[in-house]
């Protein structure tokens, strides 16, 4: 069922970012939704959680919970049944020597009696068990509790009412299933996790998960922190100032900072039941940052470095990365497949890693279209997004390079009608900054795009190599797409005669719980051969006399209503 966005939320106006919209109509579009730590407030607080392997030394148990009934074993053996004169008798020989009155409810097995008690309403239910054990004729007496399946509830507030997209399947068909996972494994900090995005603020829900990354942005006037290359991947803003020349030549009007980079990492590995904020995927991996894209976007060539460098390969100019990511989140992008961005996924996946990346969302007012690079690189896990619903959202490119479906907030694309969305919509909650330039108050807001679809991928693949550190890359695809539940029927990504939305829906429990035996994977693919960038269509590699390639952040933008409805797929 789709999650209504909270009514005060604002939504960031594409009227706010104009010059941006326009040059990236090209590429994808997003909507950021920003709302304010203040409607959080009010989040409900949760119970208690249960741990199965507790992550610290104290082991504490939630207190139980009593059904005000008792299970009692006769000395004798027998269990009296209901409403006989012997057992009246026997009730009351109890009740004169214990106080406790008690009556039958039934009969268990083993010789065991359910039975009630009238007059001990507000006794520590323990205590009135002891003074039943005290009677002659009670052998054992013990209180009735419920018990839980033991999924794992962490306690962030905006878990339960916010974040039902990480839920299970009974509790949004489009759910992450997550809770189940995290009885299995809530991660491993030998992991580490690349986020090559816009770098990184030290969110209090989140910073204690950043390991040194580095930044790749080459142009000052994209770094917006004043110089080239640098050890500090910290995002100063990428909000473009009113006249800001990016080296396409555009021209900007006044553009507000994103942190989607802060956004992206807090939905794979926010800090997770501390009580504070939101829950991430994995609770323990590190999270390297890795900073690409600034004001304007980000350049192939400073990202495709990054990619490297997160992976473990060599740049030239740049310490080697003591700390190479098994899996590289790329949420961002544009153009197809070139040939250096094609070497830089084999090179990776040579040495292991997995490149996650966004299929990319439509342009306003567009139909959504195909996989855009580097998704749409051979060997890249591409990940298109959905709707709590089940069904791909609007906005979300489609084609068959996907290999997955993961939430990403939005609406459903049947249910988009006259450009608004029946039944309400879906958002991703995300950990970000209230500065439209400079970093203010950290703040909880709702963001929608592949962009986010695809670090619950990453995080779930680092739940995996939690419990296998030793899958490949074709392992991990594998199961990804074994584990993953079928897209729901009748709905866009079944009524395509060709699939496009990938393998299914993300299953975090099927995947962790299929992680330590994979599926057999074909003989290890062979590095595909590097791509010729034959685009003409722009964004592609080429260089020359095109457009510099600028890859664009995958957040949705502007409430300027829904992409339009797909009646079909169709490829660019
Ligand atoms: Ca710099
Ligand atoms: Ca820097
Ligand atoms: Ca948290």
């Amino acid at each position: 069922m789709p999650t209504a966005a909270p009514q005060s939320m604002s939504w960031s106006s594409i009227a706010q970012r104009p010059s941006r919209w326009r040059r990236w109509q090209r590429w994808h579009v997003g909507r950021v939704v920003l709302t304010s730590m203040a409607m959080l407030a009010a989040a409900a607080s949760l119970a208690v959680p249960m741990a199965a392997h507790a992550d610290t030394t104290v082991r504490l148990k939630p207190a139980p919970r009593y059904t005000g009934n008792y299970i009692v074993r006769w000395r004798d053996g027998q269990a009296p049944s209901d409403n006989t004169a012997e057992t009246a008798r026997r009730m009351q020989q109890v009740q004169d020597s214990t106080g406790v009155a008690l009556a039958v409810k039934r009969k268990m097995g083993g010789a065991l009696q359910l039975l009630s008690v009238s007059n001990a309403s507000g006794e520590d239910p323990e205590a009135v068990a002891a003074r039943l054990r005290k009677d002659p004729r009670i052998a054992d007496a013990v209180p009735d509790r419920w018990l839980r399946v033991h999924d794992t509830t962490p306690n962030d507030p905006e878990f339960v009412p916010n974040q039902i997209y990480l839920g299970s399947p009974q509790q949004a068909v489009g759910g992450v299933n997550l809770p189940k996972a995290w009885d299995r494994t809530r991660g491993s900090n030998a992991v580490v996790i690349a986020v090559v995005d816009t770098g990184y603020l030290p969110h209090p829900d989140l910073v204690s998960r950043i390991i040194p990354g580095y930044d790749f942005i080459t142009q000052p006037v994209v770094s917006n922190d004043g110089d080239g290359r640098d050890a500090d991947p910290r995002d100063p803003g990428d909000n473009e100032p009113v006249g800001t020349v990016c080296s396409d030549g555009t021209v900007n009007t006044a553009v507000p900072s994103t942190w989607h980079g802060t956004r992206v990492a807090s939905v794979l590995g926010a800090v997770t039941n501390n009580g504070t904020n939101i829950a991430g995927v994995d609770w323990n991996a590190q999270i390297l940052p890795v900073r690409v894209s600034g004001r304007c976007g980000a350049q192939l060539s400073d990202t495709v470095d990054g990619m490297r460098w997160a992976g473990g390969l060599s740049v030239p100019g740049v310490p080697d990365n003591p700390t190479p990511a098994r899996v590289i989140n790329v949420s961002l992008g544009g153009g197809t497949c070139s040939s250096v961005e094609q070497q830089a996924i084999n090179d990776l996946t040579a040495r292991g890693a997995v490149v996650v990346a966004a299929a990319g969302n439509a342009a306003p007012g567009q139909v959504a279209g195909g996989v855009e690079a580097p998704a749409d690189c051979a060997g890249v896990i591409a990940v298109t997004a959905h709707a709590n619903d089940g069904e791909n959202a609007s906005y979300a490119n489609v084609g068959p390079e996907v290999a997955i479906s993961a939430p990403g907030g939005g609406c459903g694309n049947s249910r988009v009608q006259n450009g608004a969305c029946v039944g309400g919509q879906s958002v991703i909650r995300t950990l970000a900054n209230d500065g439209t330039s400079t970093p203010t108050t950290y703040n909880v807001s709702s963001a929608q795009g592949t962009s986010f679809a695809t670090p619950m991928v990453s995080g779930v693949i680092g739940l995996m190599l939690a419990v296998n550190p030793s899958l490949t890359p074709a392992q991990i695809v594998a199961t990804l797409k074994t584990s993953a539940r079928p897209h729901p029927a009748n709905t866009f990504c079944t009524r395509t005669s060709t699939a496009v939305c990938g393998a299914g829906l993300l299953d975090a429990d099927a995947a962790v719980a299929l992680a330590p035996t994979p599926p057999a994977t074909a003989t290890p693919p062979t590095a595909a051969q590097p791509v010729t960038d034959t685009s003409s269509n722009g964004g592609g590699g080429g260089g020359g006399a095109v457009a510099p390639w600028l890859a664009v952040l995958l957040a949705v933008g502007g409430a300027v209503g829904f992409a339009l409805r797909r009646r079909g797929w169709v490829r660019r």
